[in-house]
């Protein structure tokens, strides 16, 4: 961004106050942030002690060589008996961890005392194949129990994981693997998407012909399909189901590193985030607990994420667990059999905590509100949404459609780096405004700056930023502290930049506007792409819209808008009246520096497996070059969906 700051232009009116029984026996109340804000490592050294610590800590953080951070320095703790065996020591071992349910109807119930069973089998047998504390494991599977059983496993055993995404190529999985050195792949034959078997052991076999680090890959039969098989493979059902469900966890250190998770980041090569053990387990337990108001003993809390995501990891296995909370853990996809399945699972399920992403529920919006219409779901109390800034549209929708108007709507910032959850409303406390994250937790301290560093005022835009150290922070970038330094904490003195543009509105609440390297510049304006896509998802023809800017010789950048119409509009989106109509109620909600120059209508918009829109392969069809990099795209055939519709749609006036 140049010169002004990023532009102000949305103004929303409506609030939702906490429901009063809820806000009454909410497990957080407002006095909190005072209470952190006096002593906010007094404040976090309390929130430790949600965690069993086999040693006590000597020094709640030390900061002295900053961004290099140690949190409960000397601490001793193992990951896995938190998340697992303490519960069953308590006398909770017939709590069910996990409700599983394949994409197919099959289902498993895992209680902890089956996790802790089947997680020390996993360790057992981690250990008969070499992997000792400081190794890592590389982890390519599906949404079955096993993979939370690996990383469990892992963590127990000090081994640190490196979980990739089950819809990643040979070529990226061989790269994470590579980079991390992983001595042992576990994996499956392959897992269910759309209704039929999608082949996973095949990828890994492709991605181990260069991976002269991987001693090991131990399969889980899954599918049953059949596979190729080399001396290096191993049966999970072989080699674990023998062991022995007895392993004692000894501690490790609170600095010990628990994961690496790869982020693909824009350019270069990924950069493997790297989480250690006592400050993250504290934060995305203290935050799974706050934001979404956990009652561990009745309710069942559903994340939809996968765990390849950084979101699984916190909020389906870690935080979940160590809360001794009840998840649902899903395998497969929203449509398959149908339409209604999610709605099914919370309905079958009793869900009560509902957690997910923008662009599910903006899928959601163009599917049809009679859908979610025809299932109970009256056990729901809280729902969240995670991964985009939510349109004010959606959000208005989720709440009516999903949450009865009853259901506070949490919607959370943060990302692989934080970790844990970092801004978010607080579901007993926070009045809610549709569209934004609203304040920073207890602990957390944010702000949104210009370029030269300085806060900017109520109503101004500009610079997400980070001021203190926070417990479930990113140590490192995994081999390469120098790129750590330099890609987070070198753009302002003494600050964290994590890469959004925000911007605080006149009460002081923030607002996140998407990634900075998105914002356009209009005739001398900065113009987030969040603001014009809500502009358009809140017409009631749009379900989606993404929007890039295109070089332009007049303005320097014009708007291009990508939209999905509502089921209903499908037919005359087509016309030209509607695009018009959108330009003009673009400029009416925004103003007219906003109008988008062309608008395309498109059955589909390009996505990663998390569901981010991936503006910059909109802007390479915008600008008619070459698309770049789509090997984190879920499917690399929408952009051809989206190129045929481009040479038809002429630029308006
Ligand atoms: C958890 C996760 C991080 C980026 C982040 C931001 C975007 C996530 C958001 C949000 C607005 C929210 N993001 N949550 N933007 N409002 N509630 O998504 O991690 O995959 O690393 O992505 O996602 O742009 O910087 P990750």
């Amino acid at each position: 961004m140049s010169q002004e700051t990023l532009s102000n232009l949305l103004k929303e009116n409506r609030r939702f106050a906490p429901p009063q029984e809820l806000a009454a026996a909410a497990n957080v109340k407002a006095d909190a942030y005072d209470e952190a804000a006096a002593d906010r490592l007094g404040f976090w050294a309390r929130q430790a002690e949600r965690l069993s610590w086999a040693k006590p800590w000597e020094q709640v953080l030390d900061w002295s060589n900053p961004p290099f951070a140690k949190w409960f320095v000397g601490g001793e703790l193992n990951a896995a008996y938190n998340c697992v065996d303490r519960h069953v020591e308590a006398g909770l071992g017939d709590r069910v961890a996990y409700h599983w349910e394949g994409e197919p109807g099959d289902t498993r119930t895992l209680t902890y005392a089956d996790l802790q069973r089947e997680v020390n089998k996993a360790a057992n047998a981690l250990l008969e194949l070499g992997v000792r504390k400081g190794d890592r494991v590389a982890i390519y599977l599906p949404m079955i129990p096993e993979l939370p059983i690996s990383m469990l496993a892992c963590a127990r055993i000090g081994a640190t994981h490196s979980v990739v995404f089950g819809g990643f190529s040979a070529d990226a999985l061989r790269t994470r693997i590579d980079d991390a050195q992983a001595k042992v792949v576990i994996t499956a034959d392959g897992g269910y998407r759309r209704g039929k078997p999608s082949a996973l052991k095949a990828t890994v076999d492709e991605a181990v012909k260069d991976t002269p680090s991987v001693e090991k890959v131990l399969v889980v039969r899954r599918t049953g399909e059949e596979v190729a098989w080399h001396e290096r493979d191993l049966w999970w059902h072989e080699a674990v189901d023998r062991q022995s469900d007895r392993h004692e966890a000894r501690p490790h250190d609170a600095e010990h590193p628990l994961f690496i998770l790869y982020t693909s980041g824009t350019t270069g090569k990924p950069k493997g985030i790297l989480h250690t053990t006592g400050g993250y387990l504290t934060q995305v337990a203290y935050t799974h607990w706050a934001v979404f108001d956990l009652k561990p003993e009745s309710d069942v809390y559903w994340c939809s994420a996968d765990i390849g995501w950084v979101t699984g990891h916190s909020y389906i296995v870690y935080g979940p667990l160590a809360n001794a909370a009840t998840s649902v853990l899903y395998e497969g996809t929203p449509d398959t059999p149908h339409r209604g399945r999610w709605w099914e699972i919370i309905a079958k399920y009793k869900v009560t905590i509902f957690y997910t992403a923008p662009t599910a529920i903006r899928t959601f919006m163009k599917w049809g509100e009679d859908i979610p219409a025809k299932y109970d779901l009256s056990s729901l109390r809280i729902i969240g949404s995670v991964g985009e800034p939510i349109n004010p549209e959606a959000y208005v929708w989720y709440r009516h459609h999903i949450g009865a108007d009853r259901c506070p709507v949490v919607d959370t910032w943060w990302q692989t780096e934080t970790g844990a959850i970092m801004i978010s409303p607080l579901p007993g406390v926070t009045e809610g405004k549709p569209g934004a994250a609203m304040h920073p937790l207890p602990g957390v301290v944010a702000d949104v700056v210009d370029d030269t560093g300085t806060p900017v005022p109520n109503g101004g835009g500009g610079f997400l930023v980070l001021k203190e150290p926070w417990p479930a922070m990113l140590r490192t970038i995994w081999g390469d502290d120098e790129r750590y330094v330099k890609t987070y904490w070198s753009r302002f003195e003494g600050m964290y930049f994590a890469g959004d543009g925000a911007k605080r509105d006149e009460d002081g609440d923030i607002w996140l506007l998407g990634r900075v390297d998105d914002v356009m510049l209009v005739s001398g304006h900065n113009i987030s792409t969040t603001e014009v896509e809500s502009a358009l998802v809140s017409h009631p023809k749009v379900a989606e819209a993404a929007v890039t800017g295109a070089t332009d010789p007049v303005t320097g950048q014009a708007i291009v808008a990508f939209v999905i119409p509502r089921g209903a509009a499908e037919t005359e989106a087509e016309g030209e009246e509607f695009v018009k109509e959108l330009r003009d109620h673009v400029a009416k909600t925004l103003g007219p520096i906003a109008k988008p120059r062309q608008i395309l209508v498109v059955p589909e918009l390009p996505k990663t497996r998390s569901g981010k829109i991936m503006r910059r392969l909109l802007r390479d069809v915008a600008e008619h070059r070459s698309l770049g990099d789509v090997t984190t795209l879920t499917d690399s055939s929408v952009m051809d969906l989206i190129a045929a519709k481009l040479p038809s749609a002429k630029p308006e006036d």
